[in-house]
Formats: C-alpha cells, structure tokens, sequence
C-alpha cells in the first residue's frame, strides 16, 4: 500500500505500532524492552500465527544505524506484508504457524529522530558522556560484547564508530541483549538490517574466524543471493562480515552467535552506491522484496533445521 511508498516520521512510526497492535490484537503483542538514551521507548513487536504455544522464534531489529532509513521501512513493510498474507502466502505461513517472530522497528530511535530532524548522515544514537568528551553518540554496532573495541572500532568519542565506554554501556543496545538473554532457549534466528551495500553476512565480522556452522551459513546466503538475482535481478554478496566487509567488532550479530543463536545475520539493504543512505522512497518496494526473500529463505532453514 501506499504507507510502505514512503519513509516514515519517528511519530509515525510510533503511532503505527500501536495501530497495527490494536487492528491485529490476536497476532501481535507489543513488548517494551527498554528505552533509549532520551528515554523513548523501545516496543517490540511480537508476531504469531493462529495456533497454539511455539517453542521457536526469530529476532528481527531494523534502524541500529540512524541514517539507514531503509531498515525501519522494511520492518514496517515486512510487518505489514506478514499480517496481510498470513494465511494467504505459503511462506509467511510456516513461518507464523512455527514461530514467534520479534521486531523492532527502530533500535536507535532518538538518533532516527536526529536524521529527521539535524542531520541526515548521523549513525550514531545520541548519548552525552558525563565527563571528557563534547561529542555525542556511540555506535550500537560497536557496543556489544564481541571483542569489544578491538581493531574495526574507534575509542575516541567524536568518531562514528565510536564503541562506548564499556561493552552495553548504552540502553539500546543493553535493552536488547537483556532480551536475547532472556529469550536464548527460543530465539533460533537473529536478523539485523542495516543499508547500504547489498550484502547478506553472517558471523564472525569482530575476527577472521570461521564460524563452526561457515559452510551452512555460506550456502543459505548463496541460495538466498542467488534468487534474489534471479527474482529481482539485483546483486548481493554474501559471506562472513569481516571478509566480505570489513573487521567491525562489538556487532549485535557476533554477540548473537556467540549466545548460542547459530543462525545470525546482518544485511545490508540496497543500494550499491548511487544513492547509498539517500535511497530514494521509490526504491522502498523492490528493496523490501529482496530483503523479505533472505527473511523467508533464512527462516524457513531454521525451521527445517531445528
Ligand atoms: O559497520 C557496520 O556496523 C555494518 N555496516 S554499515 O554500513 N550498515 O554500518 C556491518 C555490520 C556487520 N556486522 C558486524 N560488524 N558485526
Ligand atoms: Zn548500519
């Protein structure tokens, strides 16, 4: 519809949580895991299908990264498109008839609000250190506890990928790694969207380590990579992140996998460049497409495999 052709105001996005939870109150439960830096709420969305309890669930969070407009769009979008063909679409159905799936919409939402408001390129969430520094903002993709601000990762305060003073020292990132913690028994899939690049990767990007599961994980993104040339004519690379990538330690996707969540993904939406984070509203459908045919792919994986 004519909401996923645009991109959405933080408020927007707020007031469209509460909407959709109370439109479709037997399939979402809204969650408040915590809250950011500014004090906004954090509201997990969490979807079933009509059946009874699951003892499986994937994770999904969009918008880490302020700028990557993109991400909260495909959340909403995907949020929207489960809803509508649960029931109608075979995918979407397993999915929903064989786990719960949690999203969060905007991980970084006060720096979300930043972009909308001061500055479009800003990355970072926007806490203020007590003592030291007049910069502001940590890189929740540089806060979690995998080999926390080793090299990939800035200790200086002005820098954008800035690693915080100590690993989940910001309610961002704090709030969802409480949650994965609370939930690990469960949580079979951990996905995390980010813009721009086109690339599908997986664990490790905090090391040149390769994961235990490399060769399932190297195939599934392949496969995921493959249809969506095939589908979409676009072009995506896969692999592990600090190959494919760069080494980017203290990423939520690392922390996951080494939680125990053996599925865990980060992907980096469209473009390759032209627009890069600018990616026009236009663009939010085909995008979207792509980004939902690795969501299944992946998905439907795990539910085969464990
Ligand atoms: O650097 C990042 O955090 C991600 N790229 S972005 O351009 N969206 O900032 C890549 C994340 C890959 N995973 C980890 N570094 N753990
Ligand atoms: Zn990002």
């Amino acid at each position: 519809g004519v909401y996923h052709e645009r991109y959405h105001s933080l408020e927007d996005i707020y007031f469209w949580i509460n909407q959709t939870s109370q439109e479709h109150s037997d399939m979402v439960k809204v969650i408040l895991i915590g809250s950011s830096f500014e004090k906004r709420p954090l509201h997990v969305m969490k979807l079933s299908g009509r059946r009874g309890a699951v003892n499986r669930a994937m994770w999904m969070d969009c918008g880490i990264h302020a700028r990557e407009w993109i991400a909260p769009a495909f959340c909403l979008w995907f949020v929207n498109y489960a809803l509508r063909f649960y029931s109608h679409n075979s995918e979407i159905t397993e999915m929903l008839n064989n786990m719960d799936i949690y999203i969060l919409p905007v991980m970084n939402p006060d720096g979300y609000k930043y972009t909308w408001t001061t500055d479009r390129m800003w990355r970072k969430n926007r806490s203020v250190l007590k003592e030291g520094s007049e910069c502001v903002g940590v890189d929740l993709n540089r806060n979690f506890d995998a080999r926390w601000c080793t090299k990939g990762a800035s200790n200086d305060p002005c820098d954008p990928t800035y690693c915080g003073q100590y690993p989940e020292s910001e309610p961002e990132a704090q709030a969802v790694a409480k949650f994965l913690r609370s939930h690990k028994d469960t949580v079979k899939l951990y996905i995390s969207i980010h813009s721009y690049s086109q690339m599908l990767l997986f664990p490790y990007s905090c090391s040149y380590d390769e994961a235990p599961n490399h060769n399932e994980l190297l195939e599934l993104t392949k496969e995921a990579s493959t249809k969506i040339r095939r589908y979409y004519r676009n072009h995506y690379k896969y692999g592990p992140g600090a190959k494919t990538i760069y080494l980017a330690p203290g990423g939520s996707d690392d922390w996951a996998y080494n939680l125990g969540i053996k599925y865990s993904f980060t992907f980096e939406l469209q473009d390759r460049g032209r627009y890069g984070f600018l990616l026009p509203p236009s663009f939010i459908p085909q995008a979207c497409n792509e980004a939902l045919l690795a969501v299944k792919i992946t998905a439907l994986h795990v539910i085969k495999n464990t």
